[in-house]
């Protein structure tokens, strides 16, 4: 009875649940296909990187004995989704049964779900064990819960893990979590070991050709992609992370410095959500590296609370509360994105770093993202919608299950507190204080009013006021609020007209 197993662009994992059950006899499906490519518009390195590494993958298959369709974009000009592939390929082979693993964005399952009707064949969705916890483990947790807080979730995962667990089911180091030591300022003159870069191979240069004609309109450079596109490049990617970065990641997780896009991170998330690399395999590394000495506790906890904290508790939330979530708009946040999310030209240097390098190579770290851009979004009332499409588009690890929560709930608490207990709301004080960008930029930090003040002070203050009958019960912003009331009418007054004139003029910043 041949199968046919159908792989998506983000399940290139040898051990995928659905090929863990494939035999000779089965056709397996990969398909570049435009409905994939375009529902937002992808950064060129994030089509290069998941085509490439679509390909490799295949060819890894074929090496192993299975029968790889492989439908090149633009080959069928018939073929159109992932749906339009799965119907030709079961027309011309006799397949009795589709096979697919648990898909990552719900716009796409909801594809899937159709296919019974669409081939009139049976159609077996399996779980996708690649993440620690299955979606039907966190609605459990998830439902005796008032608050769905990551911090009990991460304890969780840790003793259901193992990882860095002492006696007694406690953790080792007597404490969960180092966040605090997390969180240093960087030295601008701190030696850094850049990640590794790969050369194009003879299948990412054809993909490279075929992005620039058929995506020349998408943001990013084609020629500059640097990265891995198999797993064996992506694990010598992340080992050299381990090796010469992870020990300083611990401190300067949360630092920026001018020109230097990368500083100690893993830049790992664009292999991990495709499935290069397996998150076990990832802790294991960091768990033995802290084991051998080579790493201190702050940076391996730093690390795996990250990546079975953070990224699965985003995934269990995405698929627990959509399709609803998409749909939340909680500050009732509505302006158009200015042009330089597009382009980076602004004044604004902290915005200027943080968009140039995400549209040089399709990465920003989690701060440029959370309280650079995302703050910006925040504080601006920029459209929740433009904000997410944005954000899907530009980042090569960006799918809808992890960009969604993090953008919407965390960066613009569009959830109204589902995610995050307070809004990450920031003015200029906090970037300057994580970063040399104030030092260089047009705007003066310490001031709030006048033509060179920094955009992001009166739009902080003015966020509170604003937003002070959703907001102002919050236990976890009355200090905020208290410095802003103690301001005096005439101060208030003066900073709610500066902010005015900046959301006016937010194209010019
Ligand atoms: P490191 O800093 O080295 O961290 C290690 C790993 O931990 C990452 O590779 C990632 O797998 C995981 N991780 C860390 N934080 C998170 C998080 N909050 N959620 C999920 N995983 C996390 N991450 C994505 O993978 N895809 C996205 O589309 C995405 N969109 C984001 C949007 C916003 C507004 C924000 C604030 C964060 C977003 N993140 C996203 C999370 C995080 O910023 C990236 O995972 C991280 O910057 C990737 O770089 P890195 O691999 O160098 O990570
Ligand atoms: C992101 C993406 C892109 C750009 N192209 C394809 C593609 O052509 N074929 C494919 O199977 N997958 C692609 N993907 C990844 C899918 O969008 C991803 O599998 C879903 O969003 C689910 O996470
Ligand atoms: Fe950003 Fe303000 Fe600092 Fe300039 S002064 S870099 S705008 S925070």
């Amino acid at each position: 009875m041949p199968k046919l197993i159908v792989i998506l662009g983000d399940q290139l994992s040898p051990a995928l649940a659905s090929l863990r059950q494939a035999t000779p006899d089965d056709i397996i499906l990969l398909a570049e296909v435009k409905t994939e490519a375009s529902y937002v518009k992808h950064h060129k390195h994030k089509i290069i990187f998941l085509f490439s590494a679509m390909r490799h993958f295949a060819e890894v298959l074929r090496q192993q004995g299975f029968t790889v369709q492989y439908l090149e974009y633009g080959q069928d000009p018939a073929i159109q989704s992932i749906s339009d592939a799965v119907q030709a390929t079961v027309r011309q082979f006799p397949i009795q049964q589709i096979v697919v693993t648990e898909c990552g964005e719900y716009r796409l399952q909801q594809e899937l779900l159709q296919l019974q009707a669409r081939c009139q064949l049976p159609v077996t969705i399996m779980e996708d064990d690649r993440f620690v916890c299955s979606l039907s483990m966190f609605a459990q947790w998830a439902s005796d819960r008032q608050q769905l807080r990551m911090e009990y979730f991460y304890r969780l995962m840790r003793r259901h893990t193992g990882l860095l667990m002492g006696a007694n089911q406690q953790p080792v180091g007597g404490q969960w979590n180092f966040d605090k030591e997390n969180r240093k300022a960087c030295p601008p003159n701190i030696e850094q070991i850049p990640p590794l870069q790969f050369a194009h191979s003879e299948v990412t240069k054809a993909v490279i050709t075929l992005v620039n004609n058929y995506f020349a309109d998408h943001p990013g450079t084609a020629e500059n992609f640097q990265y891995a596109v198999t797993g064996k490049e992506a694990r010598k990617a992340f080992l050299h992370f381990v090796e010469q970065q992870l020990a300083k990641f611990g401190d300067y997780q949360d630092a920026m410095l001018l020109n230097q896009p990368f500083l100690f991170h893993s830049i790992c998330s664009m292999y991990l959500n495709a499935g290069l690399l397996d998150v076990r395999w990832m802790c294991q590394k960091v768990e033995q590296a802290y084991k051998e000495g080579r790493v201190s506790l702050n940076a391996a906890e730093g690390f795996i609370r990250q990546v079975i904290g953070w990224r699965e508790y985003v995934r269990g939330l995405y698929w627990l509360k959509m399709p609803e979530y998409v749909e939340n708009n909680f500050l009732d946040a509505h302006r158009p994105l200015p042009s330089y999310f597009w382009h980076a030209k602004t004044k604004m240097r902290c915005m200027q770093q943080a968009i140039s390098q995400t549209l040089e190579f399709s990465y920003a770290h989690h701060i440029q993202r959370l309280m650079v851009t995302g703050n910006f979004a925040l504080l601006a009332g920029l459209s929740v919608q433009e904000t997410t499409d944005w954000y899907l588009a530009i980042y090569c690890d960006a799918y809808e299950w992890v960009e969604l929560p993090n953008t919407l709930g965390m960066a613009l608490f569009a959830d109204g507190g589902v995610l995050a207990s307070k809004p990450y709301a920031a003015s200029g004080a906090y970037i300057n204080r994580m970063s040399n960008y104030c030092k260089n930029c047009h705007y003066q930090v310490k001031d709030t009013l006048g033509d060179k003040a920094c955009p992001f002070n009166a739009l902080y203050w003015d966020f509170l006021d604003r937003n002070n009958d959703k907001l102002g019960h919050n236990a976890r912003l009355q200090l905020a609020y208290k410095n802003w009331f103690a301001k005096g009418i005439e101060q208030q007054q003066a900073i709610r007209d500066k902010a005015q004139a900046l959301l006016i003029h937010l194209e010019q910043l």
